[in-house]
């Protein structure tokens, strides 16, 4: 075990290291001195609920294989332990030589949805004022960039839920479309459960068990399916007309390309039959309080804004945004996945949610930071087209990965893989030797979520303290310290990148101040006080003497369009990147398992979570698996136009028979993304997670 400090013997409250639901946690001692999480039974969102990744977290400070001294790759080909003094003085000299060859575009960086606020905006700094460079994105862009590109169209702003999470336990009906909370964001479930569940995904879920109503589509084609769902609310009369006239604008041109979507259509498109898209109708018309959720499935694909815009339609005709008690939500995924998105680590933005093309962002900004805003790059590549440009003609030749494990994580691994290995430096930090960082020139190790201070952005935009109760072991640094180390070498004054997060963060409440995503009201003492503060929180003026309460529910008076209507989106379907044919006979949809959390870098390394899901599976149909030579337990070979992947058969008879499902949590020959397609939204470019076509069959020489 590598040192985990000296026995724990105070306690602090602080919040799970994962997902954006970001449950409340009290963080002491538990057996032999060891630090140990109980629920914070007083924070709302998880009311005492912890889900297994959020029991066995603390279990991931002392693993085994910790980083803990910074890795320099040698003239032999292997990383060996360096000082930190060596291992930033080689990164630097190696990106000034670099920089003066290729020029600032030369050197990428990625960064990760779990950062905190603080990490996420001194990296977009860094990028931009240190480096100089305009090739910085990150892994939000493989999350919910889809919604978020539809929510601002529709409302003018995007904050995943425009109302606290604790409002969903108040509602008659939610539609899920595609999300399986119970697995992936299980304390969730104690909010859903006391409404009727209507779940829109192609397997039966744990969460679509719980449903009331289950709609069970092909892959790809809930875009047909929402047209279809807002063709019969207007045909059987529960268009708000109201609440359109009143609150919203565009209805007409949606409604033109909803009416060619008949409910027999949809069917014939979707699988969906006629009887089951009328009853969710009906049920989300009839109530009094109803919301529309969408997750991953419904996000993760080549025309994933379009399918949102379509869901944000339904719930507009249905007058739900915006009002008290109902609304539209996009389900989050990682824990710093909302902040992740606001502070300037995106391709296109700067911090507050401001956009990189704008002059008076640009000149706010340049203003915080102490430069000239001329000085600042434009929009750089999203994620996977910087990746996909790594150590090709005019594309980086330098990557510096914080919180992320795109070696896994990324669709078209293979090509990724090449890409990565082509760099002429890659720099890694992390505190596990995660498949990227195994691959790196120079890996930093670094502090994790009970080593550090710092504030995250959970779900539904509140702001929460992440609080520091354990000493980092062996020589790991915070993510803020390697900016600040590399900085100051890359010749930026000591004084522009600071490392304690409270200064941090005092600095970004001013760069946001005045933009949509406003900061600039909260702070480290009202948070500490136990202020729920959801942003915008805006600084109130001295003269007024009381503090803005922050904003728990957006658009109740207005939306953010400066007319303060909601915009209708004119969405068609069309099919995804692929479908099956004669070769490749198959859908494949890819997500999660409740024990793993994303590329598996932290979980599998955790005994209890590995123990519950140890190895790489597919879902596929009795009838399917037999057609294909294959039996429960067998070895199949999963292929796409790109490649393969190798997994255990499971036989799940609830299954859509075209459609076989695999988890991308694991590494090697079992990643699923060997597989998967790269085709992008064109305007959120997110990749196509959730269908590929594929064929599937017994690895030669394996028993069936
Ligand atoms: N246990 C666990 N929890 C997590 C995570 C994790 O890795 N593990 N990650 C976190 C993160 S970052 C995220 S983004 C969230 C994701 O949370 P979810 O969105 O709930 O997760 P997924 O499993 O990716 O996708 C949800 C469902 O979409 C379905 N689906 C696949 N294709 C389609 C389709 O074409 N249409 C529809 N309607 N559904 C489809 C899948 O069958 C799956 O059940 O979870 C967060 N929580
Ligand atoms: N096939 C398929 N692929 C997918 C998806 C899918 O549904 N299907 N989902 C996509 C989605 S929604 C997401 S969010 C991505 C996530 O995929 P990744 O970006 O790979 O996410 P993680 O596995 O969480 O990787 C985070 C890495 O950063 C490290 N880390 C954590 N916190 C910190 C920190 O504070 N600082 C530093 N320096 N390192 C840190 C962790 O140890 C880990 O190695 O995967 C995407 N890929
Ligand atoms: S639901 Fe998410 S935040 Fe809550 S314990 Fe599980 S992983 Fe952690
Ligand atoms: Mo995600």
């Amino acid at each position: 075990m590598a040192e985990v400090s000296a026995e724990v013997t105070a306690e602090v409250k602080t919040h799970c290291p994962y997902c954006a639901l970001q449950c409340g946690t009290v963080l002491g001692s538990g057996e032999a001195g060891r630090p140990a999480v109980r629920p914070d039974e007083e924070f709302p969102v998880n009311q005492g609920g912890l889900c297994q990744k959020g029991w066995t977290a603390p279990a991931l400070l002392g693993t085994p294989d910790r980083l803990t001294r910074p890795l320099v790759r040698g003239a032999d080909g292997r990383l060996a332990p360096a000082t930190w003094e060596a291992a930033l003085d080689t990164i630097a000299a190696r990106l000034r030589d670099i920089r003066e060859e290729h020029g600032p575009d030369a050197v990428g960086v990625f960064g990760g949805g779990g950062l905190t606020n603080e990490k996420a905006y001194q990296l977009g700094k860094f990028a931009r004022v240190a480096l100089g460079t305009s090739q910085i994105d990150y892994n939000g862009r493989f999350c919910m960039s889809s919604a978020a590109a539809a929510g601002t169209t529709a409302f003018g702003l995007d904050r995943g839920l425009p109302f606290p999470v604790t409002d969903l336990a108040g509602a008659e009906v939610i539609l899920l479309a595609g999300a399986n909370p119970a697995e992936t964001m299980p304390p969730l479930m104690r909010h859903l459960n006391k409404a009727r569940l209507i779940v829109i995904d192609p397997r039966r879920t744990p969460t679509a068990e719980a449903a009331a109503l289950h709609l069970q589509p092909a892959p790809g084609t809930d875009l047909a399916l929402a047209l279809g769902l807002l063709h019969l609310a207007v045909v059987e009369g529960h268009a708000d007309q109201p609440y359109l006239n009143k609150r919203t604008t565009g209805f007409d041109a949606a409604w033109r390309r909803a009416a060619a979507w008949w409910p027999e259509r949809v069917e014939r498109v979707t699988g969906v039959p006629v009887a089951e898209q009328r009853e969710a109708v009906r049920m989300l018309a009839e109530a009094e309080r109803a919301y529309v959720l969408t997750g991953r499935g419904a996000e993760q694909h080549s025309k994933g804004t379009d399918t949102v815009s379509a869901f944000i339609n339904l719930a507009l005709t249905l007058g739900l945004p915006g009002r008290e008690g109902s609304g539209y939500g996009c389900l989050t995924g990682q824990g710093n996945g909302q902040g992740g998105r606001e502070h300037g680590q995106k391709a296109d933005q700067l911090p507050g949610y401001r956009m990189l093309t704008d002059p008076a962002a640009r000149a706010h900004v340049a203003s915080v930071w102490g430069v000239d805003p001329d000085s600042l790059p434009g929009p750089g590549r999203s994620a996977y087209e910087l990746l996909d440009a790594l150590g090709t003609e005019g594309g980086p030749r330098a990557l510096l990965v914080f919180g992320s494990n795109p070696a896994v994580s990324a669709p078209h691994a293979a090509r990724i893989g090449e890409r990565l290995a082509s760099l002429d430096l890659l720099v890694v930090a992390d505190f596990v030797p995660s498949e990227t960082a195994l691959m790196a020139d120079v890996v930093l190790p670094v502090t994790q979520w009970a080593e550090e201070e710092g504030t995250m952005t959970n779900l539904e935009g509140r702001v929460l303290r992440r609080r520091r109760l354990l000493t980092p072991p062996g020589e790991a640094r915070s993510d803020l310290d390697v900016l600040h180390g590399l900085a100051v070498r890359l010749g930026r004054p000591a004084a522009q990148f600071p490392t304690e997060p409270r200064e941090v963060f005092d600095e970004l409440r001013r760069a946001s101040r005045g933009g949509r995503a406003d900061y600039s009201g909260i702070s480290y003492e009202r948070l500490d006080a136990g202020e729920a503060l959801h942003w915008p929180c805006p600084e109130a003026p001295a003269s007024e003497g009381s503090q803005h309460p922050g904003t728990p529910r957006l658009f109740l008076d207005a939306f953010a369009h400066p007319d303060g209507l909601a915009r209708f989106a004119e969405v068609e379907h069309r099919d995804s990147a692929e479908s099956p044919d004669a070769e490749f006979p198959l859908y494949a949809t890819t997500g999660r398992v409740l024990a793993q959390y994303q590329s598996g870098a932290q979980t599998r390394r955790i005994p209890e979570l590995a123990a519950a899901a140890p190895e790489m599976f597919v879902e596929v149909h009795p009838d399917t698996a037999r057609r294909h030579g294959l039996a429960e337990g067998a070895e199949a070979r999963v292929s796409s136009a790109r490649g393969s992947t190798v997994a255990r058969v499971r036989l799940v008879g609830s299954l859509r028979t075209d459609t076989v499902f695999l988890p991308f949590h694991f590494a090697g020959a079992g990643r699923a993304n060997l597989i998967t397609s790269p085709a992008l939204d064109p305007r959120s470019r997110m990749p196509e997670f959730k269908v590929c076509a594929v064929r599937i069959g017994p690895v030669a020489g394996a028993r069936p």
